[in-house]
């Protein structure tokens, strides 16, 4: 049996859906802080559960036979910094939750998400690599490179096996944006539908590593899949889908709305932007586990509009 925390978020959304599509509704419990929600319940099993209750996540692993723990639970980078000390502690504690019981309970695998916000201004622009500096400069990059270190603290000590993906920015029809700095390449397509424009938080020529949602959901599953000796890095992969700035992607949207018109004006996210690589080199994925991502900017604007456009009741021109 899988238990997802944070299934309500913007991975866990997705994620649930692709999980009790393979592994069957029942086998898959969804968690969250909020109340019962809409879909996710209505779909399979939900349980609302505070990560940061360790007595509550470990009595629910027992009752239901938990094996796996897939922890999405987390603030974000933007949000993050809002709250420092609070979000750390619901970075941090949580993870540390989780990984204490999978190691008490004896779990088969856990799965917990990292982000290129562990990288800093010194770690290189461009394909950043997988052992580039890791000095970020937000609380929700420094909770995520700590909880890298203790992931492989886990696997080493207790044999845990945990797997990790350094996401990129998602993007994502399903889940509004929540509170990340790379979320203006979700607000965009809905703002685009609903008005024809968009005020966009970050300069046009801001250059940032992004991922649509189906890719990501994807490599997840192929990497929890992935042989376990095949495995060499237990700290946390970088992954690659595509780059892209503001300015190229409302040139995309454009393309299939005419009308659309953005405008710039870069905010506190924009120091936050400024501290990430616009691209990331993800050889040891590929490498380790086959991966290779399906979609690029054309392919993503035209699936998000397509999905969105239904949403907005808006009548999208024919794809020559
Ligand atoms: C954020 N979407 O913006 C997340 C992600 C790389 C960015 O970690 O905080």
């Amino acid at each position: 049996t899988i238990l997802v925390t944070g299934a309500c978020g913007q991975i866990g959304t997705e994620l649930v859906k692709a999980l009790r599509q393979k592994y069957g509704k029942d086998s898959v419990i969804a968690t969250d802080i909020r109340e019962v929600t809409d879909a996710l319940c209505a779909d399979g099993p939900y349980f609302k559960l505070d990560v940061l209750d360790r007595y509550e996540l470990e009595k629910l692993a027992i009752n239901l036979g938990v094996t796996h723990i897939y922890h999405l639970a987390a603030v974000l980078s933007a949000n993050g910094e809002k709250n420092p000390l609070g979000s750390w502690d619901l970075n941090m504690k949580s993870l540390l939750n989780v990984l204490e019981v999978a190691r008490a309970e004896n779990l088969k695998q856990v799965f917990w998400p990292s982000s290129i916000a562990v990288f800093g201004p010194d770690a290189p622009k461009e394909l950043c690599g997988q052992d580039a500096p890791t000095l970020p400069t937000t609380v929700y990059g420094i909770s995520k490179i700590a909880g890298e270190h203790w992931c492989r603290y886990y696997n080493e000590q207790y044999g845990l096996d945990i797997r990790s993906i350094r996401y990129p920015g998602l993007i994502s029809y399903s889940a509004q944006a929540g509170g990340g700095t790379t979320d203006y390449a979700v607000d965009i397509f809905h703002q685009a539908l609903k008005s024809g424009q968009y005020q966009c938080f970050l300069s046009e020529e801001t250059r940032l590593p992004m991922m649509y949602m189906p890719d990501a959901v994807r490599a997840t599953l192929e990497l929890m899949d992935a042989p376990n000796e095949n495995i060499t890095i237990r700290s946390s992969y970088n992954l690659a889908g595509l780059s892209f700035n503001p300015a190229e992607l409302a040139a995309t949207i454009t393309n299939q709305l005419p009308d659309f018109e953005i405008s710039y004006q870069p905010d506190a996210r924009q120091q936050i932007a400024n501290s990430w690589p616009g691209s990331i080199d993800d050889t040891q994925a590929k490498k380790d586990w086959n991966w290779k991502p399906e979609y690029d900017v054309y392919s993503m604007t035209t699936d998000m509009l397509q999905h969105l456009a239904v949403a907005y009741n808006v009548e999208l021109p024919l794809q020559t």
